[in-house]
């Protein structure tokens, strides 16, 4: 398995998921899903939708709504915990984070094939010092990362089904965000599409 680093603290790691893994794990977020319904998240303040579709497995979720970004125990809708972690999340985390604790947050992504993020700092976490441990499934997605002041250079890269992104040190706190779905360039998916699987650290360990 090789590992390519794209800038500092950001380590890329192309098929890291074989695609028996990436189904079994498809499988394992339908249940996820079943469990803990995909919402549509809505700006603060604003209360316009995201183009992404979440759900989150683990202790903590991550929401966002008129009220704010926040991480929280339940669903915004059902009100009921989140499902746990599948355990293949876990022994991933184990093997590419590097962080002694284990991920509290799992939080899925959507991307219909005209969705998008705009770039944006991951800061709503206590523990800087963890990193962040991305997971592509289905279609491709033009993924861009700059640094940590908006309005500097950036670089693109293409994230494919099965690819392993981990950013720590100073990449932790760096812009980032999904340009576009190259819709059709995956068949893990029944229907075109990316799911995103991003693992956290939220509190500082006791
Ligand atoms: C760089 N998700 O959920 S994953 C997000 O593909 C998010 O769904 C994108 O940005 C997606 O917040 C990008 C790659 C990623 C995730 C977290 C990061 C890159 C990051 C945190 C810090 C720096
Ligand atoms: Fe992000």
């Amino acid at each position: 398995m090789t590992a390519l680093a794209v800038a500092p603290g950001v380590t890329h790691w192309p098929g890291y998921l074989d695609p028996a893994e990436q189904a079994a794990l498809v499988d394992e977020l339908r249940e996820v899903a079943r469990q803990a319904p995909f919402f549509t998240p809505r700006m603060p303040k604003t209360g316009k939708p995201f183009s992404v579709r979440m759900t989150n497995c683990g202790s903590l979720g991550w929401v966002s709504d008129e009220g704010g970004y926040r991480y929280q125990p339940s669903h915004p809708e059902t009100r009921q915990p989140w499902p746990a972690m599948p355990l293949r999340l876990l022994r991933a985390w184990e093997e590419l984070a590097g962080y002694p604790q284990p991920p509290q947050a799992c939080l899925i992504n959507f991307y219909e094939p005209t969705a998008k993020m705009g770039l944006h700092q991951d800061r709503d976490e206590e523990e800087f010092a963890a990193p962040v441990l991305s997971l592509s499934l289905g279609d491709t997605a033009v993924f861009r990362i700059g640094g940590t002041v908006r309005g500097g250079k950036t670089i693109s890269l293409k994230l494919a089904s099965g690819d392993a992104l981990v950013f720590g040190g100073e990449a932790r706190l760096a812009y980032h965000g999904i340009d576009r779905i190259l819709a059709g360039s995956s068949s893990l998916l029944p229907q075109s599409g990316r799911i995103n699987l991003t693992l956290r650290r939220v509190t500082k360990p006791p």
